[in-house]
């Protein structure tokens, strides 16, 4: 255990141990471990002697969703015995290198599940009903010279999901209650779910009208929606994306958009946030939200008591709450 005290109050502190936190975490995360932690910024355009002061101080590493460390970050900071990420996806973290270092890794899954699935199907709703478009209509003062586009009926459609994890199997349960059919694609066929399971995303691409991808990013998904995928998919049929950028090729989706190859999109992540490909802008059968699938302040609450709960076991020798399935199954070993 580490520099553990008891304050007046019987609560234990870790007081005076350094935190590094990597830029954007966010700042209710910051503020839990700021309540109990000596919390520095790490910023990369300081230079190596602004980190070579805190490197051999630094027993926690906090990050976001989004944080990019590499090993060779991790190799800077001998002291370090904890890394907390705030999100359930992670990476962008090198969790080999962090298992190699003696580090564990947690992050928030579950206590985000519900807003990304709700965000999922808010982009169903917005994309197939022209919700965006709509609202735009009536405050420019559109209505009174005439009716909008025809929407695409969503109750009773076909719901393809790439991914039923936790906030697959989410999605799934609200598009059921929607009277959807139900599909889906994982690397492993899950049969006690009862949906309908095609062996790649392009078989599934074929069946559905809306196809919403929610795997992890990283190298295992990376652009697992192809070109081919989205002539699958085809000129009636929509694609969400609530999971990385880096799992959808956004060259070919703003090319299979522009062509008409697929009918529309609902995207809640990019390939180079916060870049959003210009040539998106302009298109009248896309919505675009700004990563924001867990951004509501009940979920962003959750996530923060969850990493600040993380960092603390992980710095007092408690059981981890949440570790990474990587972590989990080196601690098993
Ligand atoms: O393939 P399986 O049986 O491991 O299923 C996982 C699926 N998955 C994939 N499906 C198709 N092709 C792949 N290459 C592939 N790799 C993984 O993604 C599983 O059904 C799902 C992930 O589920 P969970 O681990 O429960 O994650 P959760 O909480 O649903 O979040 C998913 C992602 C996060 O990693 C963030 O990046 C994003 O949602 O917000």
């Amino acid at each position: 255990m580490i520099g553990q005290s008891m304050n007046s109050r019987g609560v234990f502190r870790l007081s005076q141990l350094d935190i590094l936190a990597m830029p954007k975490v966010h700042p209710l995360y910051l503020q839990a471990l700021k309540a109990v932690y000596k919390v520095h910024t790490y910023s990369p355009e300081a230079g190596p002697e602004a980190l070579a002061e805190l490197a051999p101080r630094s027993v926690g590493l906090a990050a976001g969703g989004e944080s990019v460390v590499p090993g060779a970050l991790l190799a800077q900071l001998p002291a370090l015995k904890m890394l907390s990420v705030f999100g359930v996806g992670y990476d962008g973290i090198d969790v080999q290198a962090a298992i190699a270092q003696g580090v564990p890794v947690t992050h928030t899954p579950g206590v985000l599940t519900d807003d990304v699935a709700d965000l999922a199907m808010a982009l169903v709703l917005s994309v197939a009903r022209l919700v965006p478009q709509a609202d735009q209509h009536v405050r420019q003062g559109r209505w009174p010279q005439g009716a909008m586009p025809l929407g695409r009926k969503v109750s009773g459609a076909r719901m393809g999901i790439v991914g039923l994890g936790r906030i697959g199997q989410a999605i799934a349960r609200r598009a059921a209650a929607f009277n959807m059919s139900i599909a889906y694609t994982t690397r492993t066929e899950k049969p006690e779910s009862g949906y309908t399971y095609y062996p790649t995303a392009a078989a599934l691409a074929a069946a559905v009208d809306f196809l919403v991808v929610i795997t992890p990013g990283g190298a295992g998904t990376r652009h697992l929606i192809n070109a081919e995928v989205l002539q699958a998919l085809g000129p009636q049929s929509y694609l969400v994306n609530v999971a990385r950028g880096s799992v959808v090729d956004e060259e070919a989706l703003v090319k299979a958009l522009a062509g008409g190859v697929i009918a529309g999109a609902g995207l809640d992540v990019f390939a180079n946030e916060p870049q959003v490909p210009e040539a998106l802008w302009s298109m009248p059968n896309v919505v675009l939200t700004p990563h924001m699938a867990s951004a509501t302040h009940q979920t962003r609450q959750a996530m923060a008591d969850l990493a600040f709960a993380n960092m603390q076991a992980g710095l007092s020798g408690q059981p981890l709450l949440t570790p990474v399935p990587e972590c989990a199954a080196s601690q098993e070993r």
